[in-house]
């Protein structure tokens, strides 16, 4: 039996190697370890994976160990020599072939979150993004520093389509959406959810508006099968342009990355285009009621402070930005996932 004291030191120096416990798990990816033992065509030693890899055997050694210990990769005795191979959670989650796959996410996390996150203490004194500490970039407009570069661009796009494999069904289908058949998602990115929504609603058309640098690339690198005429991009700032008719509008991680002011604005905009009867689906990680939990959404909402101007918030929170926009009938719905899907009508 241990102490409370004991258990405190345990849990305290659990924290403090939390950061190392990232890392193992994004040097892992950048360097290609779970694609590498799922291509194999049998489990491999570790000085086989530090050759096909080109790293130094004992990194690799200590790396593969530790990567056994969290669960990423099993170990097994072949011949006297131990030999690696991914576990279920590294095959459907972490290996590039998978349709699962989040790796592009790990990746943005690895080198971009993750620089900001080193400057945590600095946000919460100025309460602002910390790109300008991270990368040497202004960020008063704040996705000029989100996309400081095409590649910071595409690892974006590519690391937030991610999650839409495994939450995309749990959030589209949390409510009948399918009396909505003009469908706009404002903020879509990549196009990923829009794909999504036209998978499961097979009556709808849906137009992706996005800045035109994201629908360039989205357009370069991430390609809608020519079959799928459902989907179509449109070009602008959803603060200042017009946006497209539609008889719902999605709002998926957008309005996390703002003020409560902008969020008002942006949401009074697209009130006023939404025809009424028409609706505005807002799909978030939202806080419990009283703010305290889940740990998860805190710190994602800590993450919005060193990356953006925003922040996760609650039902009641959200509803407050709803109300005073001309939405009405405001419902909650948690999914049990990551994100979770608020729907309101004009
Ligand atoms: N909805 C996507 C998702 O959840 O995967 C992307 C969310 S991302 C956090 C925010 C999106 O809003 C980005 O695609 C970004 O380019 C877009 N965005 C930011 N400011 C914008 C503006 N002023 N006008 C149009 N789109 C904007
Ligand atoms: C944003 C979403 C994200 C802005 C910056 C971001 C994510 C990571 N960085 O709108 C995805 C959500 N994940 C976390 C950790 O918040």
């Amino acid at each position: 039996m241990s102490s409370p004291e004991e258990a405190a030191y345990r849990l305290l120096t659990e924290y403090t190697n939390g950061f190392m416990v990232s890392q193992v798990l994004f040097a892992a990816c950048e360097l290609g370890v779970f694609d590498l033992l799922s291509e194999a065509p049998e489990p491999l030693g570790s000085a086989a994976v530090a050759a096909h890899l080109g790293t130094c055997p004992r990194g690799t050694q200590l790396l593969l160990d530790t990567c056994v210990s969290l669960k990423l990769l099993q170990v097994q005795t072949r011949g006297g020599e131990a030999v690696y191979r991914n576990t279920e959670l590294s095959s459907t989650y972490l290996v590039r072939a998978s349709p699962k796959c989040q790796g592009n996410m790990v990746l943005y996390l690895a080198r971009t979150t993750y620089l900001c996150w080193g400057h945590l203490a600095q946000a919460v004194r100025d309460g602002k993004n910390q790109y300008r500490k991270a990368f040497g970039v202004p960020s008063d407009d704040l996705f000029t520093a989100i996309y400081r570069s095409e590649g910071e661009r595409v690892l974006f796009m590519r690391g937030l389509q991610d999650v839409w494999s495994v939450s995309g069904g749990p959030v589209l289908e949390a409510f009948d959406l399918s009396a909505f058949r003009l469908i706009c998602d404002v903020g879509g990115g990549s196009g990923a959810l829009a794909k999504q929504c036209a998978a499961r609603y097979p009556r709808c058309r849906v137009t992706v508006f996005d800045t035109p640098d994201v629908v360039r690339t989205a357009k370069e690198h991430f390609p809608i099968p020519e079959e799928e005429e459902r989907i179509s991009f449109c070009e602008g700032d959803f603060f200042t342009d017009p946006l497209p008719e539609a008889d719902l509008y999605i709002l998926a991680r957008v309005l996390h990355d703002w003020s409560d002011e902008r969020c008002s604005h942006l949401l009074t905009r697209i009130q006023r285009a939404c025809r009424p009867g028409g609706g505005v689906l807002v799909i978030e990680s939202l806080l419990d009621a009283d703010g305290r939990g889940p740990l998860t959404t805190q710190l994602y909402s800590l993450n919005m402070l060193v990356q953006t101007e925003g922040r996760e918030r609650t039902p009641a929170q959200y509803a407050a930005l709803l109300a005073p926009a001309g939405f009405r009938a405001v419902q909650c719905r948690a999914t049990g996932g990551l994100y979770d899907a608020i729907l309101a009508r004009r």
